[in-house]
């Protein structure tokens, strides 16, 4: 897919104000600092579209981009974040999960995983809520310059593994990074495929 355009949309804090659920829609989540915002920029080109940070928590708005006035990349705040209040975290984390229950036109949840790291029980644990919610996702390792093709390849291996224990089938997985654009064509290849297939039906 070439990506002809890529604009901003709109920030939320509620989902009764986000843009129609007219386009199939992408939802970028994972733990703070795992590269959503980075990812989004490198897949669309465009530096600085979404605000990426070295300090954990920067994205707190489910943000909205519209890609080829076709599309929604949708860049949500990571779970995780230490370093805020507990009950802040349990308002993002309904927040985010409403969103994610509710949206008719989310066709897809791309769940970040550093794959610098052993599997993550938070990470693990996200992607069994995903299931039994049945809502459709795909894993996304991310940082994959920062160490060897070995290296990531066992810690791909050791995540599916762990999700093997409650999925009969592990959804597919990307290696990407965002520093040297690897799994850009391959990431963007499965939306566009995803997306030719949408048929609004509520
Ligand atoms: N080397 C390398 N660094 C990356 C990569 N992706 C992200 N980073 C760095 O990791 C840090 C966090 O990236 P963000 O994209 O802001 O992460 P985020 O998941 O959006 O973080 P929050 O919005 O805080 O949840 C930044 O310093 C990025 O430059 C990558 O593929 N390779
Ligand atoms: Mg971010």
């Amino acid at each position: 897919m070439i990506v002809k355009s890529a604009e901003f949309i709109c920030s939320n804090t509620q989902t009764s104000k986000l843009p129609p659920p007219e386009k199939p829609e992408y939802a970028f989540i994972g733990r703070s600092n795992v590269g959503k915002s980075s990812l989004i920029n490198m897949l669309v080109n465009k530096k600085g579209l979404a605000k990426t940070s070295q300090t954990p928590g920067k994205t707190q708005l489910i943000n909205h981009f519209y890609i080829n006035e076709d599309w929604y990349l949708v860049d949500l705040p990571g779970y995780g974040y230490a370093r805020i209040s507990k009950s802040k975290k349990e308002d993002w984390d309904k927040f985010i999960r409403t969103y994610l229950d509710k949206r008719e036109s989310l066709q897809c949840v791309l769940v970040l995983i550093d794959s610098r790291l052993e599997p993550q029980k938070i990470d693990v644990a996200f992607c069994n809520w995903l299931g039994e919610k049945g809502l459709s996702f795909v894993l996304v390792f991310t940082k994959a310059d920062k160490q060897s093709a070995i290296k990531t390849d066992q810690n791909v291996a050791k995540f599916r593994k762990a999700l093997s224990e409650t999925f009969e089938e592990v959804p597919q997985h990307f290696i990407t990074s965002a520093e040297n654009k690897l799994g850009r064509d391959e990431v963007l290849g499965f939306i566009d495929s995803v997306n030719k297939g949408f048929v609004k039906n509520w």
